[in-house]
């Protein structure tokens, strides 16, 4: 058996694309809910503010914030050992800046929290899943301001103490290293760039201060319940050289700088000499102060997790020495251009696993799929069954044959949820079907695909029959 019995099979969601109920029962508005719908090529709009008549997906979402029961339910049935989800931060603190937290928001979490714990699945918290609150952006400039270290550290106690002795998994900031991938990062750090700012900049003192907070979280959650264990979250992107070109692994490497970034500085402890180097590429000058240092040492994670969806080439051209693209000829691509590449699971284990020798945790894969159900109204996912049918023999190969420490796997969106690249309903990962289309239209209620029974079976037999 390649996974020990408490291995944290399940799946993985986030509030803001399946709550709904944006601004019932006291909760404040979030980054997420000043975000149009797109499509694939049609980036989603981001306002300063609700306009009427707009549609915005995650202000009803899949409405879980009224059909959590059902859901739940659910994934019992699958046989779920974990459900990875994120605190709504602005449902606790409305605006952020509050004293006290906004009692109704946490008996919606206590809840939903006792309801998983009734079910026999492990609660794996978000704490900041792209909803920072936008009282933060609009008056304190969000993450560039260091205020926001004291308001998330705020929050964070509360979260903790409240579900002392229930939650034992949690963690910070999900695709903390998105902050410097995306040139327009307003949908993880809530930042937008003022005329005439240098943006490097910017990322780089906004990424400083997440790492502050992050390092607050994990001493907090030590010192609260010693049984805590507080992880960070990247997005990784395995990146391959396009050519054996000695010149396109250097940009294998100069792609990957970004994203170790944020991994040595949090699983580390301190800026290491490639995020100095990466401060180079950037042109930004950035000094740590010894208070700060200190904080980030005392203040490492105590596991890596990641999502892992695709992998992308590198090369080094006359115009740049880093291009990067999805055009790798090996692979398929889905209907989002993301090639599928189970191998690239096993590449990203490795790397973070030889980087960091820290436990791993899978919290999110999957495959996006336009889906209809057919006139008996099933949906025959062959397609997404055999995508975490692979990806699953890639984990166990990495467990297996390399030794890596894994504490679990979780889909993505194990129910049909709003896309956040696109906002779309019909990018669908779900092995539950919901009954919504883009402009908001359906049912909403709630079938299971093929996949629902196969995953069932995954679980029941810790990996063996896929
Ligand atoms: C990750 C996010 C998730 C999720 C997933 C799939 O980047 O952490 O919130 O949405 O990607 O992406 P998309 O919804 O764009 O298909």
């Amino acid at each position: 058996m390649p996974f020990n019995d408490d291995f944290l099979w399940g799946g993985a969601v986030a509030a803001n694309q399946w709550e709904g109920s944006y601004d019932i029962d006291g909760k404040g508005l979030s980054i997420a809910d000043v975000q149009t719908a797109g499509a694939h090529g049609v980036p989603r709009e981001i306002h300063d503010y609700i306009h009427e008549g707009v549609y915005y997906p995650s202000h009803d979402g899949i409405d879980t914030y009224h059909r959590y029961r059902e859901d739940i339910a659910l994934f019992k049935e699958m046989g779920f050992k974990c459900l990875r989800f994120s605190i709504n931060w602005p449902r606790i603190y409305p605006q952020g800046d509050e004293d006290k937290p906004n009692e109704k928001g946490l008996e919606f979490y206590d809840k939903f929290i006792d309801e998983l714990l009734r079910n026999n699945i492990e609660p794996v918290i978000t704490l900041s899943h792209y909803e920072t609150p936008l009282y933060l952006v609009d008056h304190y400039g969000s993450w560039r301001n260091r205020k926001l270290i004291d308001f998330f550290e705020n929050y964070c106690r509360t979260v903790f103490e409240r579900y002392k002795g229930k939650v034992r998994y949690y963690m910070t900031f999900n695709e903390i290293n998105e902050t410097m991938n995306k040139k327009e990062p307003f949908f993880q750090a809530g930042l937008r760039f003022k005329e005439g700012e240098d943006s490097n900049s910017v990322k780089v003192i906004a990424s400083h201060n997440m790492f502050l907070a992050s390092a607050k979280a994990v001493k907090l959650a030590h010192e609260i319940d010693a049984g805590i264990k507080v992880g960070c979250m990247v997005q990784y992107p395995t990146t391959y050289a396009k050519t054996a070109a000695p010149q396109d692994q250097m940009a294998q490497r100069f792609q990957m700088m970004p994203n170790w970034y944020y991994t040595d500085v949090m699983a580390k402890g301190f800026y290491t000499n490639l995020c100095k180097a990466q401060l180079k590429r950037l042109n930004v000058n950035f000094e740590v102060s010894e208070e700060d240092a200190k904080l980030l040492k005392e203040g490492t994670v105590d596991y890596i997790a990641f999502s892992y969806y695709f992998s992308s080439t590198a090369r080094c051209d006359d115009t740049s020495d880093c291009i990067v693209k999805r055009d790798n000829p090996y692979l398929e691509r889905n209907d989002w251009d993301w090639p599928i590449d189970p191998i690239g699971l096993r590449v990203a284990l490795n790397e973070l696993y030889d980087r960091y020798q820290m436990p791993l945790f899978v919290v999110e894969n999957g495959l996006g799929l336009d889906e209809h159900p057919d006139e008996s109204g099933t949906i025959n996912d062959y397609k997404r069954i055999e995508f975490l049918k692979n990806h699953i023999i890639e984990l166990k190969k990495a467990v297996e044959e390399d030794y890596v420490d894994l504490i679990g796997y979780t889909t993505w969106g194990p129910i049909d949820l709003i896309s956040v690249g696109t906002g779309e309903m019909k990018k669908r990962y779900g092995f539950i079907y919901v009954d919504k289309d883009d402009r908001g239209n359906g049912t909403l209620s709630r079938s299971r695909k093929k996949s629902f029974d196969w995953y069932k079976e995954v679980i029941a037999s810790n990996g063996e029959n896929l």
